[in-house]
């Protein structure tokens, strides 16, 4: 077999994401997702965003604790880099066959910048700089009320861990989906397991799409 008849032959794997609110159970579930599709058979990968481990997600990191600050825009085009440094090995990934699963993506990165109410800084241009990155084969939202979340603990001691900033994230959440594709909202306030049976069956259909679907996309401009 020749080089080119063997990748051709290579299935590639899906982009997953992960998104939601905080305490929505995203971790949980993508460890969960992760274990399912590996007894299954299937090579996975796991990352998360912002990836803390890199320069730049030191940085994020100072930021989100408190020990530094950052213009708004600053910050928000740190937290695309973070993206932008790992969007060559996801595309890798993708083509040799792995599925890769994201927990937190391009959609936190714009809504939790916008809802900070910069009048500089809107959805849509905290959406210009995501342009281009590898667009996810779905993304699942795990839709959680703020009365489900707060039995699960009360707010961190991160940047953004507050209820107005919550607020607002979820109704920029809401306002960012109505102008995307391949959405799928889970109701995560339901028991662990019963979420996770949820998102199997979003996810088999989805990776069974895959060849319909055809090579992995990238991230276009909002609808508007
Ligand atoms: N941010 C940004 O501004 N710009 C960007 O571009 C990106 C992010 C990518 C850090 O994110 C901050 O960065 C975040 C957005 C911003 N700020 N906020 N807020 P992070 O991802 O590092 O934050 P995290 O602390 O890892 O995630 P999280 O949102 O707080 O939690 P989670 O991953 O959704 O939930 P969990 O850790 O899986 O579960 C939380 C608890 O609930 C835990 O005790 C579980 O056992 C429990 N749990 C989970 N599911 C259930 C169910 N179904 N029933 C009962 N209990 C449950
Ligand atoms: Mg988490």
């Amino acid at each position: 077999m020749t080089s080119q008849s063997q990748s051709a032959s290579t299935r590639r794997g899906a982009l997953i994401v992960v998104e939601g609110l905080d305490r929505a159970g995203k971790s949980s579930q993508c460890e969960m997702l992760r274990e399912y599709l590996s007894k299954g058979g299937n090579a996975v990968k796991y990352i998360r965003f912002p990836d803390r481990t890199t320069p730049i997600g030191q940085l994020i990191d100072s930021y989100l604790r408190g020990s530094a600050n950052q213009d708004d825009h600053s910050i928000h085009l740190l937290f695309s880099a973070n993206r932008w440094e790992l969007a060559k090995s996801i595309e890798q990934d993708i083509a040799s066959g792995t599925t890769v699963i994201v927990d937190r993506y391009s959609y936190s990165g714009a809504v939790y910048s916008a809802a900070k109410g910069n009048p500089t800084l809107s959805l849509d241009w905290a959406w210009l700089p995501e342009i281009g990155l590898p667009r996810p084969d779905i993304c699942l939202f795990l839709s959680i009320s703020a009365e489900e979340a707060a039995k699960r603990g009360g707010y961190g001691a991160e940047r953004y861990e507050n209820e107005t900033m919550q607020t607002r994230v979820r109704e920029l959440f809401r306002s960012l989906f109505g102008r995307q594709e391949d959405i799928a909202v889970i109701d995560a306030g339901k028991s662990l397991e019963e979420v996770s049976i949820d998102i199997q069956s979003v996810v088999a259909d989805c990776i069974g799409r895959l060849d319909a679907t055809g090579p992995l996309r990238t991230l276009g401009p909002l609808a508007k």
